[in-house]
Parts: structure tokens; C-alpha cells; sequence
């Protein structure tokens, strides 16, 4: 486990992420939440690109945040410093994938994490390879267009079901396109996780990446709000086991409005698009039902 480092800057423009990166948002408004009295743990990620920050932020090995972060917490508890938050900022292919073993032991042990997976859909940070978390379809480099081919194969991994089955106190997705909505979460998981010390909460952010998804950058908060408009990208919150679809739209948008806008699912018939469709359909109908039931 790599050291916590005291640094004098945090939050704090210039980023090196790449123009329109959702992740810079995504990392602000989570810190800047919690406030001062917090640690981050960030693995190896576009998140190393996140900026200065103003509290001891600790960069670990790509599969380790959650074990680091357990390090983290048990330490400052250990030193009398219960009410620190202690904050996991990692990508999808650190979380759904390398770093899932960590991630599940600490959910299981009641660790005092904040974990916020940022998930742009991809392995960005060393080029564009397909993660756990990668749609059906998409192009990635490892998943090219050719005649063997045509992007991923196969359906991505629902891990904030995974995480819901360790019954940790809360799992959330957000979106960028509605802050006070991720803000809340943010404190909700402040309160459960640092102030009760319930265990773990696993929030989910969609990181709208115009690099790997090939869109314009200043596209990125219509691509987030269309990602959530059209069912892509349901934003929910099971608290101590209970279930509430946070935006629910009285009808969704057609799936292709936002896939039309980027490169990545250029080649996509309209055979897929319709299945890619039925398949955010039946997933919207599933939660729908469990909003109305509450659980
Ligand atoms: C064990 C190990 N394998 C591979 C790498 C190389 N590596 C560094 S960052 C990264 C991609 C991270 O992807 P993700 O977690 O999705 O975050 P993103 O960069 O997309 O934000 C990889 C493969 C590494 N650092 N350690
Ligand atoms: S590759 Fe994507 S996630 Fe990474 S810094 Fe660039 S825009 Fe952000």
C-alpha cells in the first residue's frame, strides 16, 4: 500500500484530464462535499488526472484501493479520527474488474469506504480498451470493427447489483447532469459510512469520456442527461435496503438519439440498436417495479 500523502492543493484547477472529462466534475463536487476532514485513495485511473487537492490524497496499485483504503480507515480510527471520510475514487476497470476482490472484502468487513466508481464504459487511461462495464457493441481497441467482429460481444456486468448483494448501507448511481442529486448521495454516504459507521456506501457516477466514446467535449452534460433521458443510465438509490428511482422520466427518449452521438457505436444496424434497446427497456421495467414495491 502506497503511503498517504499530505499535499497543499486539492480540487483545484488545472486538471490534466482531457477537455469536457466528466471525472474532473465527478471528483470535485464529491470532495468538495465532504469537506476538508477526508482522505482519498485514487488507483491507477484517469482520476490521477483529477487535479491538486487540499486533503492527503494516496495514490495505490491499479487492483488495491479498497484494501489501501481499509488500511486507511482503520488507521485514522486507530489515531482517534473517527470522523474522517475516507474516499475511493477509481474507473470502472478498477472496480468491475481488477479491483473487484478488493471492493467485495471490504463491503463484507463493514469497512468505514466512501467508494466512488467512476465509470466511463473503458479502460481510457491507457488507451481505450473494453472493461466489465463496456455496453454491448461498443468499439473499444480491443474490441474493433472488422470482419470477426463488430465491438464488444458481449453485455456489460450490473455491479451495482453486485454490490447491492453484500447489503452494505447504500448503493447509488448518479449523474453529472444533476449535481444536487449526486451531492446528496454523497453526504447520505458521509452520514451512513464516516458518522454511523454502517460500512461501506458504493456510489456510481456515468463518466461521460468524449475521448473514448468519440463525441465533442462540450457535449458533455446534454450526452450525460440524454445517457439518463433515454434509460442508458438509471439513476437510483437502495438505502439500508430500500428502493427509490431517483429521475424517472414518463416516457424514455429513443435509445439512438444517444447513441447517434457517438463514434463508438458508429458501425451499430438498426437490428442491434433495437435489441440494445429492448434490453435498457426491460432492465427501466425491472426498476420501475421495484420502485412502486420500495424495495
Ligand atoms: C496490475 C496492473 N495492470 C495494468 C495496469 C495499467 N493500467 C493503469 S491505468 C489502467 C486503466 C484504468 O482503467 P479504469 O480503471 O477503467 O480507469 P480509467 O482510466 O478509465 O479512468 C491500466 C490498465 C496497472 N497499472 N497495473
Ligand atoms: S480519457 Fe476520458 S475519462 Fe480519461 S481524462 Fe480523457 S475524457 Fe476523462
Amino acid at each position: 500500500m502506497s503511503d498517504v500523502v499530505a499535499v497543499e492543493r486539492v480540487t483545484i484547477p488545472p486538471t490534466g484530464a482531457c477537455q469536457g472529462c466528466a471525472m474532473v466534475l465527478i471528483s470535485r463536487h464529491a470532495l468538495d462535499t465532504l469537506g476538508r476532514n477526508s482522505a482519498v485513495i485514487i488507483p491507477a485511473s484517469c482520476g490521477a488526472w483529477s487535479g491538486a487537492m487540499l486533503i492527503d490524497r494516496g495514490p495505490t496499485q491499479f487492483p488495491s484501493a479498497a484494501a489501501a483504503a481499509s488500511g486507511v480507515a482503520r488507521g485514522l480510527k486507530a489515531a482517534g479520527h473517527k470522523n474522517t471520510n475516507v474516499v475511493v475514487i477509481a474507473g470502472d476497470g478498477g472496480t468491475y474488474d481488477i479491483g473487484l476482490q478488493a471492493l467485495s472484502g471490504a463491503a463484507e468487513r463493514g469497512e468505514r469506504i466512501i467508494y466512488i466508481c467512476q465509470n466511463n464504459q473503458a479502460y481510457m487511461n491507457t488507451g481505450i480498451q473494453r472493461s466489465g462495464a463496456t455496453p454491448r457493441w461498443a468499439w473499444t481497441t480491443t474490441t474493433p470493427i472488422g470482419s470477426v467482429i463488430q465491438g464488444k460481444t458481449v453485455w456489460p456486468k450490473s455491479m451495482p447489483e453486485i454490490m447491492e448483494a453484500h447489503h452494505i448501507p447504500l448503493v447509488a448511481t448518479a449523474s453529472i447532469h444533476n449535481i444536487p442529486d449526486y451531492k446528496r448521495k454523497i453526504k447520505l454516504a458521509q452520514r451512513l459510512t464516516t458518522e454511523e459507521g454502517k460500512g461501506l456506501s458504493y456510489i456510481e457516477v456515468l463518466n461521460t469520456c468524449p475521448t473514448g466514446w468519440r463525441y465533442s467535449p462540450e457535449k458533455m452534460v446534454a450526452m450525460a442527461r440524454l445517457a439518463v433521458e433515454t434509460g442508458f443510465w438509471p439513476v437510483y438509490e437502495v438505502v439500508e435496503g430500500k428502493f427509490k428511482l431517483n429521475i424517472k422520466p414518463k416516457t424514455l427518449k429513443p435509445l439512438k438519439e444517444f447513441l447517434q452521438m457517438q463514434g463508438r457505436f458508429r458501425h451499430l444496424t438498426d437490428e442491434q440498436i433495437a435489441e440494445m434497446e429492448r434490453w435498457v427497456h426491460e432492465r427501466w421495467q425491472r426498476l420501475l417495479e421495484r420502485d412502486e414495491r420500495g424495495y
